[in-house]
């Protein structure tokens, strides 16, 4: 039993030195400040539903709260409509939308609340500097098809690397709807930046070896006590 504790206690310092030794600046959670869309339905369906936290079970402070730690508490979407959600407007499923940062941003993550009814089943994801010239991302995106009738969670889609813009376009080409795609809300992650000295890897390595040898004589004793 003490042996254990002592390993426990072991590791949670070699976490926290970690930490101190790296401080990666943390990603942050990032609304658009503009955007539009090929249709609206409208009143109540307008695309700036997916920019103001509107139907979010959680708010949070766009460029101050952490990403990671904000969807983490799992906010939902509601489900309901008006004033919550965008809609198109009965023009089949090929819209395009066009998300403004308000200037341009190193961002490496979306996060999705796909609308439940309606929402979209493939897209494409593009970004420029200047509203005019995108260039793609991600293609053939398949967001999670939330359950009908329920308030649903975001998806978090990785990038698989960092992009410079203060445009992001999704050229929207399926939906669950024959007729109407629907989106309830939209968030970027600002991407991890590592200014400061990365850990000296001797040290990391003194952490592990420490640790292992922790468990190795836990399990020794173990096998001895059997
Ligand atoms: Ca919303
Ligand atoms: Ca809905
Ligand atoms: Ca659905």
């Amino acid at each position: 039993m003490l042996k254990k504790l002592s390993i426990a206690a072991a590791t949670t310092l070699g976490l926290t030195m970690l930490v101190d030794i790296n401080p990666a600046q943390a990603a942050l959670i990032v609304s658009p400040v503009d955007a539009t869309a090929t249709s609206e339905f409208t009143p109540g369906g307008e695309i700036i539903n997916t920019i103001n936290q509107s139907g979010l079970s959680i708010g949070f402070t766009s460029g101050v709260d952490d990403f990671d730690t904000y969807l983490a508490q799992n906010p939902l979407h509601t489900l309901v409509f008006a004033g919550n959600e965008w809609f198109s407007n009965f023009q089949g499923p090929n819209q395009t939308i066009t998300y403004d940062l308000g200037s341009i941003l190193a961002i490496d993550r979306l996060a999705l609340w796909n609308e439940e009814g309606a929402g979209i089943s493939s897209f494409n994801i593009l970004s420029s500097n200047d509203g005019v010239n995108f260039s793609t991302i991600l293609s053939g995106v398949s967001p999670i098809n939330n359950p009908i009738n329920n308030d649903y969670s975001a998806e978090v889609i990785d990038f698989g690397s960092v992009v410079n813009a203060q445009f992001v376009q999704f050229e929207i080409t399926g939906c669950e709807n024959a007729n109407l795609c629907g989106i309830g809300e939209v968030a970027f992650a600002t991407a991890e930046s590592l200014p400061e000295a990365v850990p000296e890897p001797t040290a990391l390595l003194g952490l592990l070896g420490a640790g292992a040898l922790g468990a190795t004589s836990l399990k020794r004793k173990q096998e001895q006590e059997k």
